[in-house]
């Protein structure tokens, strides 16, 4: 109620949001951030050959799977809290798990039902059904094909990915590997084919016909445009990462590990990290390493080092010879995802009283209490240009917590280069963590404190400070003991 005072009008006048940076994440890429954990599935002819790249001449009549059952792929993976799932389609040996009308080294010539399936299809219906998201792998480099290395191979590549995103429904993601080129069948020519990275797939003509067919497709490659390689296959994103590149520096497959693996401040275009890293050692199915599934506290140090550091945790699946995931693969994934559930489930920050250095134009909208859900719509933000700010949180009864969880409002860009972490001991403050870049989520692990007060110092910032989450948290015993 507000009609008697001068100036009370001004007063009730919400500010305006914060300006966003010059470099801001498309509507996709924030849904997709928003993932945070998904699945590859490597599956193919190389499963029965117990190898990590089939050479390209292996015979359809290989792929047997006796027991497939694309309904447990897409359970596991729901049960490990993973959104999206990624299925290698063609891996670089060639071989098709759909029945492309364009080559014969397909599934319809493996005994997989009697020729007549279409795993491709089995796995997006399988998706579809239990609310996951799909991708597909699609290897540009084919050592099947007589074709590869010449122009005609660049028109059956397009032709198959036509078909897979003409023929299947909404495909969210595509998944462009970097492997390119080497020894290889190539129709029984068997030698090495080298191809120029640089000008050989013409990826800019190929991303605009997927884009075409398919306008919401989030494309991955080693320079997006949409999401990229980390630069390297353990899941881990720099300490410091940001979600931009200028990706006019860089090319497919030409592997600048260092750059993609930090992000770059000054970048000009947003493009989304992703961890990706295989539960097992390789990236398929072999016996000989199912004593060596990754552990659950494993997981979570990959999670902690990918979705914690701002980028997307991409965990392989491979299925086996029956064509199921692995008992001890399910257990694993099973338990990693109730650690993150135990741990997260109970934020201190909801009974701590919250205050702010600095509150935009002091208004409700931008209150510190719009810290305490991890919606990017509801954030507390700082007056115009003010670039160092401080944050305290009390509680009445000293509170134990080990793990610190902040996110900024992506949609207006990435601005945080330098944190620090307090607690208050007696009548001091003692420094528990500091961090770099903060971005859509990052996540701090430290040994468990006891306090009644924490202060968060943000220090360094390229625009108005703003974030849309707070998160304290007790670590599952399960994790840490
Ligand atoms: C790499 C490939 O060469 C591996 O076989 C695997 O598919 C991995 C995800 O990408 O570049």
């Amino acid at each position: 109620m507000c009609f008697v005072f001068f100036g009370c009008s001004q007063k009730n006048t919400t500010p305006p949001d914060i300006a966003a940076n010059a470099v801001v994440p498309s509507a996709r890429q924030l849904q997709y951030q928003q993932l945070e954990t998904i699945g590859f599935i490597h599956f193919t002819i190389n499963t029965f050959t117990d190898r990590e790249w089939g050479y390209g001449d292996e015979g359809e009549q290989l792929f047997n799977p006796t027991e497939l059952d694309v309904e447990q792929w897409v359970k596991t993976a729901k049960a490990g809290g993973l959104k999206e799932l990624i299925l290698t389609a063609k891996h670089h040996d060639g071989f098709c798990l759909w029945p492309s009308a364009y080559t014969e080294h397909s599934i319809k010539n493996s005994p997989y039902k009697d020729g007549k399936g279409d795993i491709v299809r089995e796995f997006v219906e399988a998706c579809r059904k239990h609310g996951l998201k799909v991708g597909l792998y699609l290897s540009p480099w084919d050592r099947n094909r007589p074709d590869y290395g010449k122009p005609e191979y660049i028109t059956y590549y397009r032709n198959q990915l036509k078909e897979l995103l003409t023929n299947y429904g909404e495909i969210n993601e595509i998944w462009f590997d970097g492997a390119n080129g080497g020894d290889g069948y190539y129709g029984g020519a068997n030698e090495s084919r080298k191809i120029d990275r640089k000008t050989y797939y013409d990826w800019e003509t190929t991303w605009a016909m997927a884009k075409k067919i398919q306008p919401d497709i989030k494309i991955f490659s080693d320079k997006g445009p949409d999401v990229h390689w980390i630069g390297n296959e353990h899941g881990f994103a720099g300490e410091t990462f940001w979600s931009m590149l200028t990706t006019d520096s860089l090319q497919v497959g030409s592997f600048k590990t260092d750059y993609l693996n930090t992000g770059d401040p000054e970048g000009r275009d947003w493009v989304v990290g992703q961890c990706d890293v295989s539960i097992r050692p390789g990236w398929f199915y072999h016996k000989a390493e199912d004593s060596l599934v990754k552990q659950p506290q494993q997981l979570m140090d990959i999670y902690y080092k990918s979705v914690g550091r701002n980028a997307i945790l991409l965990i392989n699946l491979p299925p086996d010879r029956r064509g199921l995931i692995h008992e001890d693969d399910v257990r694993s994934l099973t338990a990693f995802k109730q650690i993150i559930d135990d741990t997260f489930a109970d934020n201190l920050l909801a009974t701590a009283k919250s205050t702010a250095s600095n509150t935009r134009a002091g208004a409700e909208k931008f209150k510190v209490e719009n810290l305490k859900d991890e919606n990017l719509e509801t954030y507390w933000a700082t007056d115009d240009s003010v670039t160092t700010a401080t944050l305290t949180m009390n509680w009445e009864a000293p509170q134990t917590f080990d793990r610190l969880l902040l996110q900024e409002p992506v949609q207006y860009g990435q601005r945080v280069s330098a944190f620090h972490v307090e607690v208050q001991r007696g009548s001091g403050w003692e420094t528990i963590a500091t961090g770099t870049t903060i971005g859509y989520k990052r996540i701090l692990r430290f040994e468990p404190v006891t306090t009644t007060a924490l202060r968060i110092h943000i220090d360094k910032a390229n625009n108005t400070i703003a974030l849309a989450g707070v998160g304290i948290f007790k670590a599952s015993t399960r994790e840490t003991h």
